[in-house]
């Protein structure tokens, strides 16, 4: 049995092409990178890699991370510039015996000496976008901007290997040099090949506040299914912040268990997702949150697939 489930309607592309992978007997090493590669190649997704969405002083920085689930090894990269494919950084970082998170200077220079395409990540479009909000920004608090989104991959192959991996840009506007939950292992992804994996996105503060993804595997260690897991997961810190500290921000997960159920959940309306097991085609379903936290999803319809991407395509109106 293999299967792959991603984070937002973005990654279909990434996971069509990691499934194919997988079905040609490929291990979750590989057909991960590969789907997050894809997600942060292309130009238009203003939340990951090429054409990703600045920071305040207008330089893209980029989180990533790797994590195999036999060894347990885990790599990643924290407010990284100027390289295509900070994923494959990270995953490479994931083989070293120490070092195995690396930020700002310090990722550049062992990407660069591990040989590394390098890449002025920042498009005339992102600072488009930056001018825009530059003028709308002055009045609002920092939260994930809506169609900025993080991609995160929970992965199985054949040999019952869990991968997981994340690339983001991160906030939009957030200060040079902040980290989010998407290179912390335990918030942003986990993945251990005798349960599952699960990741993450949404407000990194507040994710990294439940350690959710680490919560959501040891849930389903527990024996839940991922489903439940998920849905028990974000409505209990859902309900722990808005209690605490009198609201929350966006939580949204996805998880994949090692006999390839998968299940997801979230506290927001619009968040989709990407899913293909054996036996299924790669497809995207969108997720309604109910009152009592349990979550149901169907697929997208054809036009609202057509509209995601005329969305994303259109003209930056400054
Ligand atoms: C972060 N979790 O850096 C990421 C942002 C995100 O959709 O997921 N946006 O906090």
């Amino acid at each position: 049995m293999w299967g792959m489930i991603a984070t937002w309607r973005m990654a279909l592309e990434g996971v069509t092409k990691g499934a194919g992978m997988l079905e040609q007997g490929k291990n979750a090493g590989d057909a991960v990178e590969a789907a997050i590669r894809e997600v942060e190649d292309f130009p238009y997704y203003k939340s990951v890699g090429y054409g990703g969405l600045p920071n305040e002083e207008m330089e893209v920085e980029l989180d990533a991370a790797y994590m195999d689930g036999d060894t347990l090894s885990i790599g990643a990269v924290a407010a990284i510039k100027d390289y295509a494919n900070p994923v494959s950084i990270a995953r490479r970082l994931s083989s070293e015996s120490v070092n195995n998170v690396l930020v700002g200077e310090g990722a550049e220079k062992f990407a660069h000496k591990e040989g590394f395409e390098r890449k002025n990540m920042l498009t005339d479009r992102a600072k488009a976008f930056y001018r825009k909000r530059k003028k709308e920004v002055a009045q609002q608090e920092l939260k994930p901007y809506s169609g900025h989104d993080t991609v995160g991959m929970v992965c199985l192959d054949n040999d019952g290997k869990v991968t997981a991996a994340t690339s983001t840009s991160g906030l939009f506007m957030k200060k040079k040099g902040r980290v989010g939950d998407s290179p912390i292992a335990g918030s942003g992804f986990y993945a251990d090949s005798k349960v599952g994996g699960a990741s993450a996105t949404g407000l990194g503060e507040d994710l990294m506040k439940g350690c959710i993804s680490y919560e959501i595997v040891r849930l389903m260690k527990e024996g839940l299914h991922p489903q439940e897991a998920c849905e028990r997961a974000v409505r209990f810190l859902d309900a722990e912040l808005k209690e605490r500290r009198g609201k929350a921000g966006d939580l949204s997960l996805i998880a994949m268990n090692k006999e390839g159920q998968w299940g997801v959940a979230t506290n927001i309306e619009g968040f989709s997702f990407a899913v293909a097991v054996e036996g299924k085609k790669p497809a995207v379903y969108l997720v309604k949150p109910g009152e009592d936290g349990h979550c149901t999803f169907e697929e997208a319809s054809k036009e609202w697939m057509d509209d995601y991407m005329k969305t994303r395509m259109a003209p930056v109106e400054e």
